[in-house]
């Protein structure tokens, strides 16, 4: 004896669509997964303060956002970061404003070198009106940055010799970020510049494709560079911010609550990251004496003074930013 029951198709279909319907109801919205990146290890202060990031994020948007960082460049060096971020490849990530020049040419003001008076007077202007120009010029070509890191003072180091005046600088290859300012700015001071991706930097140096490079306390010591680099003079010709930077197509697709969550958690990753900066940086440049490196003091006018012609050169290519520049002079 057979059971009675038949299967009709049409009757299947119709159960299947109210289950479906059903479904949706109750589930939630597909995550946002979100990838970012960063150039440096775990541990560094930037890190530290994306891990926290990506925390908030995911858990403040009840896993909406599901965000993950990748650190020590492994998903390539900045300027490719900057235009995978650009494109909505990568969803957000830290970047420094030098090689940010080559895309965004409002950002070159701030490669200007000395432009400056101490790291206080990067965070007053980039935290104030000033600070929201740049993040609507970098807006503009699809970068959202939400909050500015502290990126301190680079000074140059190398492998040859104390540079305290810039004839010392005579014929050291200096490695420099992507950016042709950086190029004008180490041979106006008589060196020879190589730009380089940042994760080339200590073989180059190891095989003395590289005499020196440039760069704050932190980077020196956690890239190993202070390991081959025993002169390390304290320069200081750049205090360059750094975002935190959401691709414009991610930032799109978020409702208003969730940009909120976002925006806060970057603030919160800010603050993070100045306090941890400070700590770092000293702590750092203990470290990298105690590790045998010799810090010499140079004569700063006199650097300061070779870099006349490359403002007097950016003012003529580019009248348009010269009010900008003025005005960052003007509020420290
Ligand atoms: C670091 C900075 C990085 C990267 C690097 C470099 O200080 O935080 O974003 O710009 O320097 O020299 O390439």
């Amino acid at each position: 004896m057979s059971i009675g029951y038949s299967l009709n198709p049409v009757h299947c279909l119709q159960a299947a669509a109210v289950v479906g319907m059903l479904a949706a109801m109750t589930m939630p919205a597909q995550a946002d997964n979100w990838r970012g990146w960063n150039v440096h290890p775990q541990g560094y202060p930037n890190s530290e303060a994306l891990d926290s990031f990506v925390k908030e994020v995911t858990d403040k948007t009840d896993g909406r956002v599901k965000a993950k960082i990748f650190h020590n460049g492994v998903l390539g060096d900045q300027p490719d970061a900057i235009e995978q971020t650009r494109s909505g490849a990568l969803n957000f990530a830290n970047f420094n404003m030098g090689p940010m020049g080559p895309i965004v040419p409002e950002t070159n003001v701030l490669s200007l070198p000395f432009l400056f008076k101490d790291i206080d007077a990067m965070h007053k202007v980039m935290d104030g009106e000033i600070g929201q120009r740049f993040a609507d010029a970098l807006e503009r070509k699809n970068l959202i940055a939400l909050s500015w890191f502290d990126s301190g003072a680079r000074s140059v180091y190398n492998t040859k010799r104390a540079i305290n005046e810039p004839e010392d600088m005579q014929g050291l290859k200096v490695r420099v970020m992507n950016n042709d300012l950086y190029v004008e700015m180490i041979d106006a001071l008589g060196g020879n510049a190589t730009p380089m991706a940042y994760g080339e930097v200590y073989q180059s140096l190891k095989t003395g494709v590289l005499d020196g490079a440039e760069n704050n306390f932190p980077s020196f010591e956690s890239s190993g560079h202070d390991e081959i680099a025993k002169y390390f003079s304290e320069t200081e010709h750049l205090i360059l911010p750094e975002c935190l930077c959401i691709a414009k197509r991610s930032w799109d697709k978020l409702s208003d609550q969730d940009q909120r969550i976002v925006r806060q958690a970057a603030l919160d990753a800010a603050t993070l990251q100045r306090q941890l900066w400070q700590e770092s940086s000293k702590q750092s440049r203990e470290d990298v004496i105690a590790a045998g490196v010799e810090i010499n003091e140079v004569d700063k006018p006199a650097f300061q003074a070779k870099m006349e012609p490359i403002y007097a050169a950016f003012v003529k290519k580019h009248p348009d930013l010269e009010p900008l520049l003025n005005d960052i002079r003007n509020a420290q």
